[in-house]
């Protein structure tokens, strides 16, 4: 690593080498508890899952943007990247998809990634696609309202602000500048829905000029060029300017989730086009030609990050299901009702 003093003067505002090392094992940790997913869904051992593949990047690099402890995140059910960039853990992940009584997310209700883990600025998400961007505008409303430094990034993917919603979300923001950041992961589909299906515009991120926003495109499946789009809005969001509008382009590796078969919608072609933009090993070659890491460090990452999925997995799954106690948790209030 002799050459790091002349490459840190090159690195975008808040990134080091060593975070930029960290950025890339939570990628290769996404993708390993992904491919976990999937494995136990083909096992029959869980019942569902939601692919991340193809996202890692925009949420690696997005995570590192935010100023933790202190801004908000509000995402959605492909965000597991940004989760495990975010505090939350290989164990809590694996928890979830087993349905254990232990699941802080949902308490054993498997469904995979409905985040909501306060103790570490992560709201609950809604699965309602673009329901919860209107809860995310709410909170950074009462953040500006308490005048909090807080930043709350609300992210979805591009099918999603077809819905009324997402609209009336973007444009409430905009008029009481409210101190967010709309990330659209734009994958190029809604399920088997293509994108010029969707719209009539080739970029999501021209929507911001109808509510007086602006609009950035960046390459998704670069995580380097998402962290400073989307610290550049965070930043600007904070100094009281307004809310932006990023689009970060990157793409699905697989079908919508454990359910979906993307053959029915895709061609074999396409999904063979679609693996050349793995954003990992692009990450890698990006890293090894500034000199910040080798094949033997990135060996090392995918060792730790296999171990640790491992005993996630060993671990969740000798965990107890829920009892029928626990049928109601979180869905009444408990205690006496004033
Ligand atoms: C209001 C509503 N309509 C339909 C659905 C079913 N649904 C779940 S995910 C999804 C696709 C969303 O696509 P996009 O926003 O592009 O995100 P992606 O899944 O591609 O990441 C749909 C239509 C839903 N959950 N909520």
């Amino acid at each position: 690593m002799k050459s790091e003093p002349r490459i840190r003067a090159a690195l975008p505002e808040g990134l080091t080498p060593d975070k930029l090392r960290e950025m890339y094992a939570k990628m290769v940790l996404t993708r390993l508890c992904d491919d976990r997913a999937f494995a136990l869904n083909r096992q029959g051992k869980i019942p569902f899952a939601a692919t991340c593949q193809g996202h890692e990047a925009v949420q690696a690099g997005a995570a590192f943007a935010l100023r933790r402890g202190t801004d908000w995140l509000v995402p959605y059910y492909r965000d597991t990247c940004l989760a495990l960039s975010s505090g939350v853990t290989a164990k809590e992940q694996l928890m979830c998809l087993f349905a254990r009584k232990g699941d802080i997310f949902s308490s054993g209700r498997q469904f995979p990634n409905h985040y909501s883990v306060p103790d570490r600025q992560i709201a609950s998400i809604s699965s309602i696609i673009a329901a919860h961007v209107t809860h995310g505008v709410g909170m950074a409303l009462a953040f500006k309202m308490r005048n909090e430094p807080a930043v709350v990034l609300i992210t979805f993917g591009e099918g999603s602000t077809s819905e009324g919603e997402w609209h009336e979300a973007l444009n409430f923001a905009s008029i009481h500048k409210v101190p967010c950041v709309f990330l659209c992961e734009n994958n190029e589909y809604a399920i088997s829905v293509p994108q010029k299906m969707q719209m009539a515009i080739q970029n999501v991120a021209d929507r911001a000029a109808g509510y007086g926003m602006p609009g950035v495109i960046c390459d998704g499946t670069d995580p380097v060029v998402t962290y400073s789009c989307v610290h550049e809005a965070i930043e600007r969001a904070r100094r009281g300017d307004g809310p932006t509008l990023v689009e970060a382009k990157c793409y699905r590796a697989m079908s919508h989730t454990s359910d979906d078969n993307q053959l029915t919608y895709r061609t074999p072609e396409e999904i063979e086009a679609v693996k050349t933009r793995d954003p990992i090993p692009k990450f890698e070659a990006w890293l090894k030609d500034r000199g910040l890491a080798d094949d033997a460090m990135f060996e090392e990452i995918r060792e730790k990050a296999q171990r640790e999925v491992d005993e996630a997995t060993d671990w969740a799954e000798a965990q107890p299901p829920p009892t029928e106690e626990d049928l109601y948790t979180h869905v009444y209030a408990s205690g006496p009702l004033s």
